[in-house]
């Protein structure tokens, strides 16, 4: 595995995210968390403990895309890595950030296209459905992949630079006509589009700004695409009226939301 250096914080800066040519984390705790991905979309839960009401439930379509919130909490080896200290060393040389904490999870699984069915993601910043952290928060994402994605596994697109466009109050996760949606974004005078797309081995991550533009498109490979996509913040960040509640419920406690940065013991 390698280590973070500051030509990636460089990087991370400039385009808004990164993303790691190299594994992340342990072959053993990514293989512990795929079996665990199958055994919470089965509904069977480890722990006892269910995860927070999904859009996607146990026995719904398996051709539809499937995202589970919080799983950590369901799963001991889905737990392991989403509080991996690798993931908190990385997230922290990124942003220079004295702490780390997640904050949210979701489990992503996109399966492969079939007549009919459309698994794209829509483009979005994330900041849209974060509305509950104050302006300026800094909150960004560690996306995980726990299998190799590849140019047709509908890897997620990144939109260099986008981070510095502003809130452009539109987005549209569920959007399945991304070309027409990219057409309707008010970008900012003189903000040119270029996309870089998300290709990770086994246990590689990306991490992205809250207002990095990313959707993705069809999984062509004729298996599944297991991820999570890891929600993250730092010191500088403040629920609005320092609330706890919907995305903020659980900031306060480390069984569902851990500081991964430093360490806690
Ligand atoms: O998995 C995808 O294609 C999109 C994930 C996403 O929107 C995110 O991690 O913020």
């Amino acid at each position: 595995m390698t280590a973070p250096t500051t030509a990636a914080r460089a990087a991370y800066e400039s385009d808004g995210y990164y993303i790691s040519q190299q594994p992340v984390l342990p072959v053993p705790v990514v293989a512990g968390a795929k079996a665990g991905m199958d055994e919470v979309r089965a509904g069977r839960y480890d722990t006892g403990v269910a995860p927070q009401p999904s859009v996607w439930k146990p026995g719904d379509d398996e051709d539809k895309l499937c995202k589970i919130e919080m799983p950590q909490v369901a799963s001991r080896p889905i737990w392991d890595l989403v509080s991996h200290p690798a993931l908190g060393e990385w997230a922290a040389a990124l942003s220079g950030a004295a702490w780390v904490q997640v904050w949210w999870v979701q489990l992503l699984y996109k399966p492969p296209v079939r007549p009919q069915v459309s698994t794209n993601v829509g483009w979005h910043q994330d900041r849209h459905y974060w509305q509950v952290w104050e302006a300026g928060s800094e909150l960004f994402t560690a996306w995980v992949a726990l299998e190799e994605v590849g140019a047709d596994s509908g890897p997620m697109r990144f939109v260099r630079g986008s981070h510095r466009w502003g809130f452009l109050d539109q987005s549209d996760f569920f959007g399945q006509d991304l070309d027409g949606q990219r057409r309707g974004l008010p970008l900012p005078a003189g903000a040119s589009w270029s996309e870089d797309e998300v290709l990770l081995p086994a246990g590689g991550a990306s991490f992205h700004h809250c207002l990095t533009l990313h959707g993705s498109g069809a999984n062509t490979t004729g298996r599944a695409r297991r991820s999570f996509a890891i929600h993250l913040r730092t010191e500088k960040s403040r629920p609005v009226e320092d609330r706890r509640a919907g995305l903020t419920a659980f900031i306060d406690n480390p069984h569902y939301c851990p500081l991964i940065y430093p360490r806690s013991v």
